[in-house]
């Protein structure tokens, strides 16, 4: 397998998770523009999530319920149920949805609606198991192979005929097109157990496979084969790539004076190890090549537990004893789940991080703050917190007033550990560390685009897969006939055939003939060569309908 391309990763994303969450519940809000939204105290609340319906409308997330409605008039609202003033969001539905991924992998939990799946075992496995099945188009409907072309609904009709060969079985694109099956059965498993739709993207590493989930959403899945990456590349923004959307991504490309994700290509590995240093430099060498090898570590369990609360426009909060109100209910209900997820989980969190917004330019005014979280008690956690925003209060400590307002409050719990035993609990509870103080700015990393609405129907798939199949068999015909040239025939290890049934081949004793053209001639050749009897698995194309077909023939010399 060639270097990058021996595992198969992918990454599962809920479609606009909130809403399907609210659609399960009234299930008139389905197929609808649909919104869901927190408080109504300003311009009918702010919305934290939109369904497809009314993206195609203009509305985003972050917006006023009273804009988007004049952007979409017959916009539905469900509202967020509200706890200690706040909106109260149910993790419920995240433990159902990670339990059906975890049947089919081995995950790792990346948010709220969304995990990474390491496949690579599980694509063996089957591979084992399909001995000389055939992965049928059909099978693949809603799969989507970033940089190769979508066919015509005509040529999709009459590909439905057609049958994946699986051909050699280390073939990397062999992999990801059975990390695309398992994946179209997880989705469909989705669906029928918990009624939520999902996309994914899937490929070889996590970067690429977050990357891909975003490109045909929603309710599809998209694979990137490692051929398909310098183009994607060429004219992909930096910031749009995991973990470089913030600081790290604007720094490479202010320092280099580039914009896109290939333009990385041109620089050697020892010139982007000078200005990031040697770690950096080589990950960014790999990266830009579409190589990356972070393990998917296995955790079903969030990182970090956290809550927060908007204050925009008139209701930002300006005294220092709003700020007080806000943190304590904000505390209440992180105390809540913290309490629940040490009952559940049997694990106590480390560290207690505040973030705020402050009313002023969207650059400077975002800042988090952590310190030792000691026990799960609510006055306790908001006393911290506020201990430690407090010098951002530019009014000073003896008014009342709260310079500049602010816009958000944010409160989390993270570094996670096992919870001590009964006694140990104890003794974490009744502890009284002192907290660790530190500041650390931070600026919002982008999240990916929204992903474009495709109107492509999913039955345009069966010509793509074909395509990319066709791609991955007419490597195989190179090699293989390589592999023929180089080799001694008459001394072959390759058995006789024993049957005139193709199914009774192994795939051991197959030799794929992939062709875009029907080539006579590579089986003349092959069969001169090969003097005994030869088991040949021949790859035409049926040029009538110009659609790529698979047959399978027995051929004996
Ligand atoms: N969420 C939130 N506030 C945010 C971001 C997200 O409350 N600032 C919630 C609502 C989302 C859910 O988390 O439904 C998952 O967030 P995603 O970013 O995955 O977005 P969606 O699932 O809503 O949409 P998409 O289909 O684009 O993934």
């Amino acid at each position: 397998m060639e270097y990058g391309q021996e595992r198969v990763v992918a990454l599962v994303d809920m479609d606009c998770f909130y809403v399907q969450v609210e659609q399960r519940l009234n299930p008139a809000l389905r197929n609808t523009p649909c919104v869901v939204a927190q408080y109504k105290t300003w311009k009918g609340g702010s919305i934290i999530a939109v369904s497809y319906e009314a993206r195609a409308h203009g509305v985003t997330r972050n917006m006023w319920v009273d804009d988007a409605k004049t952007l979409c008039p017959d916009l539905q609202v469900a509202r967020v149920r509200e706890s200690h003033g706040k909106a109260d969001l149910t993790q419920d539905a995240s433990v159902e949805v990670i339990e059906v991924m975890s049947r089919f992998a081995v995950i790792e939990r990346a948010s709220i609606d969304e995990a990474y799946m390491d496949l690579t075992t599980a694509i063996q496995q089957r591979l084992k198991n399909m001995a000389d099945k055939q992965i049928e188009p059909c099978m693949l409907k809603a799969t989507y192979i970033q940089g190769y072309p979508q066919t015509s609904p005509e040529q999709e009709a009459s590909a439905e005929d057609a049958a994946l060969d699986k051909g050699e079985q280390s073939a990397a694109e062999l992999q990801l097109t059975v990390g695309a099956l398992i994946i179209e059965e997880m989705r469909a498993a989705m669906e029928k157990d918990t009624g939520f739709r999902c996309s994914a993207g899937i490929s070889h590493n996590k970067v690429l496979s977050k990357l891909a989930c975003g490109l045909n959403k929603p309710n599809r899945q998209t694979v990137l084969p490692m051929d398909s990456v310098t183009e994607l590349f060429s004219s992909l923004p930096i910031s749009k790539i995991r973990n470089l959307g913030g600081k790290l991504g604007a720094s490479i490309a202010e320092t280099l004076g580039i914009e896109n994700m290939g333009d990385l290509t041109r620089f050697p590995q020892a010139q982007l190890g000078q200005h990031f240093g040697e770690k950096t430099g080589q990950w960014l060498y790999d990266l830009c090549r579409g190589m990356e090898f972070e393990a998917v570590k296995p955790r079903q369990l969030p990182k970090s537990i956290g809550c927060s609360k908007a204050f925009s426009g008139k209701t930002s909060l300006a005294s220092k004893e709003q700020v007080q109100y806000w943190l304590h209910q904000l505390a209440l209900e992180l105390e809540e789940r913290l309490t629940k997820d040490r009952e559940v989980n049997g694990r106590v969190a480390k560290s207690l991080t505040v973030g705020v917004h402050q009313l002023g330019d969207r650059k400077q005014n975002s800042f988090s703050r952590c310190c030792a979280l000691v026990r799960y008690e609510a006055t306790k956690l908001s006393d911290d917190s506020f201990a430690i925003i407090k010098s951002l209060n530019t009014a000073g400590n003896q008014q009342a007033a709260w310079t500049p307002p602010l816009t958000l409050l944010h409160l989390s719990a993270s570094k996670f550990s096992d919870a001590p035993s009964a006694g140990g609990i104890a003794g974490f509870l009744s502890s009284d560390v002192t907290s660790t103080q530190s500041l650390i700015s931070t600026t919002q990393p982008s999240s990916l685009p929204p992903a474009d609405l495709k109107n492509d129907s999913a039955c345009k798939q069966p010509g793509t897969i074909q395509a990319f199949f066709q791609k991955a068999a007419d490597k195989q015909r190179q090699k293989v006939t390589k592999d023929v040239d180089d080799c001694d025939i008459g001394s072959t290890a390759i058995p006789p055939a024993s049957s005139s049934q193709n199914n009774s081949v192994t795939d051991s004793q197959r030799i794929l003939i992939a062709a875009h053209r029907p080539r006579p001639q590579d089986a003349t050749l092959l069969l001169k060569k090969w003097k005994t009897q030869t088991t040949l698995l021949v790859l035409c194309q049926d040029y009538s309908q110009n659609i790529a077909h698979l047959s399978s023939h027995y051929v004996k010399s």
